[in-house]
């Protein structure tokens, strides 16, 4: 008998790109796409999808996995169950960040986070960089050596005090992404603002979880945008805004878009189904569950976010997965007591339920185009941060990391889902879709069902410079801080 054509075949696929829909069998050998077409030869196994949606694997670009963090906060999910519960919500590429602490080397932060990452994987990563010391070693060695390695993308902070940089620092690292043609990621809230405003509620005993909203309202947010914005202008470098939670910091993009700025923003689940009641109505202490950064919002800027979703304002859809347990003297409990909103640790859990919720919600419930929702979850993110075409797309020669798609109705539990975190923000909510299988360059990892685990099947990816805009020309107009003449 002659050895079969493929490895696998998934046949009748209705396959969704970013830029079409078509129907295709699809060919897989070695862990890659080989084939797309009809009626492929026979493969050593193979899966019909007749009537399903096929989407490439997700690649979530913004998550935290066992992140270092002050005690006693410490992250509920590792490489381990973190990339599991990806995998079981249709992620095939997680990018979390490598955090380089004040006085740390950049080097120093990276070598530690793949310790931790090494041989723990079910899915493929890669690794952000979090630059909050930006020394002269820093921005003239280490930063331009690591973006040659392969970490093309980093993130600053303009709050929390162990991470916030100044605007002069800002200029600095820019400057640097500038350069040698790498992705700034800019956490954009006003750190001053935040600390005055936090310290006159801690005065009137406001204290409880939901005051946390209260100390961070848009405006904060509105700010650092519009001057994250004007630094990257200065500079004259693409920047990419995260976790944009509504209108004024939209606003503030778009000016920037319709002034000819390669501005890019990113937001998550939490600002189109959290608000900030979810924080707490009253002062009980369960609001601690949805406290983030920046925090959900309501309805109405729900809306706005959906419509940037819609309408191509946004490039990027991410978890923003952060996990903290609630009952735990490590997680939202510090210490095993009810904090100050001040001392609860930042951040919610998302990555398994970030996938299912906006196909349900967004494509299911008619917000966003099936090619819109494979765009932001997938294709986008790969372009963003160096791992398109390999990554984010189904064509002849990506990795075999496939979704396909279950349309069935399901209520949301936290017992269902594979994290490490005692609970889900969006327990009860009913959807309508969860993948039916997902691959992992040709593996399943789940089959609808049960999470196929082999820990160190992922790899760290060595991520290429952004291609979402095209390479700059020599002749491109110079920057304002080009002093030449
Ligand atoms: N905010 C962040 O900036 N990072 C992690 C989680 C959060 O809420
Ligand atoms: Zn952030
Ligand atoms: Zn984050």
């Amino acid at each position: 008998m002659s050895t079969p054509a493929f490895d696998l075949v998934i046949r009748n696929a209705l396959v969704a790109t970013a830029s079409d829909t078509f129907g295709a069998d699809i060919g897989i050998r070695a862990g890659r796409i080989v084939q797309l077409g009809a009626a492929l030869a026979a493969g050593a196994r193979e899966i019909d999808a007749a009537g399903r949606v096929v989407t490439p694997g997700g690649v979530d670009a913004h998550c935290h996995l066992d992140q270092p963090m002050a005690p006693p906060a410490r992250m509920a999910d590792d490489f381990d169950s973190g990339t599991r519960a990806a995998a079981c919500g249709g992620t095939t590429t997680v990018i979390p960040f490598a955090a380089q602490e004040k006085g740390q080397s950049l080097r120093a932060a990276v070598a530690d986070y793949h310790r931790r990452a090494e041989g723990r994987a079910h899915v493929d990563y890669a690794f952000h960089l979090i630059v909050s010391d930006p020394t002269p070693q820093v921005l003239q060695q280490e930063l331009p050596a690591l973006i040659a390695e392969g970490y093309t993308s980093f993130k600053i902070y303009m709050t929390y005090d162990d991470l916030k940089l100044d605007d002069g620092q800002m200029l600095e690292v820019f400057d640097v992404a500038r350069q040698h043609g790498a992705m700034a990621m800019v956490h954009a809230e006003n750190a001053d603002c935040i600390e005055w405003l936090t310290k006159k509620l801690e005065a009137a005993g406001r204290t409880a979880p939901r005051f946390h909203a209260h100390s961070r309202p848009m405006l904060v947010e509105r700010e650092a945008t519009q001057r994250a914005i004007a630094l990257a202008e200065l500079v004259d470098v693409p920047i990419l805004i995260v976790h944009v939670s509504g209108r004024e910091a939209v606003e503030q993009i778009r000016w920037a878009r319709s002034h000819g700025l390669n501005v890019f923003a990113e937001t998550c689940p939490q600002y189109l189904f959290l608000s900030a009641e979810d924080l707490g109505i009253d002062n009980s202490y369960m609001g601690a569950r949805c406290v983030c950064s920046p925090p959900p919002r309501d309805k109405r800027n729900q809306e706005v976010i959906w419509r940037g979703l819609a309408d191509g304002l946004f490039t990027v859809f991410s978890s923003d997965h952060a996990p903290f347990n609630f009952d735990s003297p490590e997680g939202k409990k510090p210490g095993g007591e009810e904090v100050a909103f001040r001392h609860i640790p930042n951040g919610i859990p998302g990555i398994e339920t970030r996938m299912p919720l906006l196909y349900s919600e967004g494509v299911l419930g008619g917000r966003i185009t099936l090619n819109r929702f494979v765009e932001l979850t997938a294709t986008n993110p790969a372009k963003a941060y160096g791992l398109h075409p390999r990554k984010g797309t189904i064509a002849v020669g990506a990795d075999a990391d496939l979704v396909i798609w279950d349309e069935r109705e399901l209520t949301l539990r936290n017992t269902q889902l594979h994290h490490n975190v005692d609970y889900t923000p969006y327990e009860g909510m009913q959807l309508n879709a969860w993948p039916a299988i997902t691959l992992a360059r040709g593996e399943v990892v789940w089959d609808g069902r049960d999470f196929h685990p082999r820990q160190g099947r992922g790899r760290f990816l060595a991520c290429g410079l952004p291609s979402l805009l095209p390479r700059r020309s020599r002749n491109d107009k110079e920057s304002h801080a080009n002093l030449a003449d």
